[in-house]
């Protein structure tokens, strides 16, 4: 049932790719054709964020006055990295919650591949099960690890032609490591991995992989050659500019998490490719951009903030039952049930918070 997930970066890509080049060739004819009118719908796009920004800034909504700001991992000081990372290394001491014998940090990736989260891919619950699961990420860093800023995000868009050296990457303490060059782990013959020796994870070790109980090392093995240069592509700039002006949600949604969402796994491999990806660490960065581009695509349509749809469950033929805004998100008893309409603004009494 979950196949489709597990083999996406391998087996799907490819064909993504044929789509995107079909896609490709259309928008291209109608980006030769109606050159002037897209450029004036990015511009007024552009004017309408800063506008809205400005007007949300200067303007606190009663019931969160104070949105907790999430910034570009760049723009953290090395104190800020710090204060991050040792927060994250916080959960590990902190009991679970959802009952099993390891830490808090690994109810994360466990509510994501056993629990609840791991049914909301393939869905219209996607992006709002995941604005969640990060919601609740950021609340334990802050109550029990007691960090006082906003999740980092990581705008991959600004090193898509050197991702590989983007700056969340290095081997020091304030950073989350580099490729796997430890010991070869092998998980069933299937999948090859190397433990990640270096950066402030260096040796973590795991008790959860894919759909299963398994103890291992956090694995990461990045790929090469012309592969790496197919991926890479989904993150170009010019790519995420033709994504946000998406109309509908459904779309925007489905695009999001088969291709760009897909992407940054499939480049990095190890823990990252599978079900319990929220064993790397920076799968939350990569997450956090992800919702902010949600959150852009929600300020530059007029009903961004309320527009929601497609299939309630996975794999479901287009005539089964759609998903809509009374729909629950659970977490695996990391957190409330919630409403999909309680996290579509994300300045309420609920979430709180904003990018910047
Ligand atoms: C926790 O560990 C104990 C002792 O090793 C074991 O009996 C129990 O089944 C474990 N509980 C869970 C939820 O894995
Ligand atoms: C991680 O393990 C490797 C191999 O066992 C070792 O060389 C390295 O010093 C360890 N790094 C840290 C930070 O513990
Ligand atoms: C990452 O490490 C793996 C395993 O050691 C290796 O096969 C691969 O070539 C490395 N990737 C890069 C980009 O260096
Ligand atoms: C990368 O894309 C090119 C052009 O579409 C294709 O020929 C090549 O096979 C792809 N490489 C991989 C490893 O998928
Ligand atoms: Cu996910």
């Amino acid at each position: 049932m979950f196949s489709a997930y597990k083999a996406l970066p391998y087996d799907e890509l490819p064909e993504s790719a044929k789509t995107s080049s079909r896609a490709a060739k259309i928008l291209s004819r109608i980006y030769h054709y109606t050159i002037g009118a897209y450029l004036v719908v990015t511009s007024l796009a552009l004017l309408f964020i800063v506008l809205h920004s400005l007007f949300i800034v200067s303007l606190p909504s009663e019931k969160c006055q104070r949105p907790m700001f999430r910034r570009e991992w760049r723009t953290f000081d090395d104190q800020e990295k710090k204060n991050y990372i040792e927060a994250v290394q916080c959960l590990k001491d902190i009991p679970s919650k959802i009952g099993t014998n390891y830490s808090i940090f690994e109810d994360f990736p466990y509510a994501h591949a056993i629990g609840d989260g791991i049914k909301t891919h393939g869905t219209a619950r996607f992006l709002p099960w995941h604005r969640y699961f990060l919601h609740i990420y950021e609340q334990v860093l802050q109550d029990q690890c007691g960090y006082r800023g906003g999740l980092p995000y990581w705008d991959w868009t600004l090193d898509w032609q050197h991702i590989l050296k983007a700056p969340v990457w290095g081997a020091g303490s304030l950073a989350f490591g580099t490729n796997g060059t430890g010991d070869t782990f092998i998980d069933a013959g299937v999948l090859q991995r190397n433990c990640v020796v270096d950066g402030a994870f260096a040796n973590t070790t795991l008790h959860y992989l894919d759909n299963k109980q398994l103890q291992h090392c956090l694995s990461r093995g990045f790929n090469t050659g012309s592969l790496l240069h197919n991926l890479t592509m989904w993150l170009r700039p010019k790519n995420i500019e033709t994504l946000l002006l998406t109309p509908r949600y459904e779309q925007f949604n489905e695009h999001m998490e088969r291709y760009i969402h897909l992407a940054i796994p499939a480049i990095v491999q190890g823990d990252f490719v599978t079900r319990t990806s929220p064993n790397d660490p920076l799968t939350f960065l990569h997450h956090a951009q992800l919702d902010r581009l949600w959150w852009l695509w929600q300020h530059l349509h007029p009903h961004g903030m309320s527009d929601y749809g497609g299939a309630a469950y996975r794999d479901a033929a287009p005539s089964a039952s759609r998903d809509n805004l009374q729909s629950i998100i659970r977490m695996s008893g990391l957190a409330p049930d919630i409403r999909v309409a309680e996290v579509m603004n994300t300045r309420t009494s609920v979430l709180c918070y904003s990018y910047n």
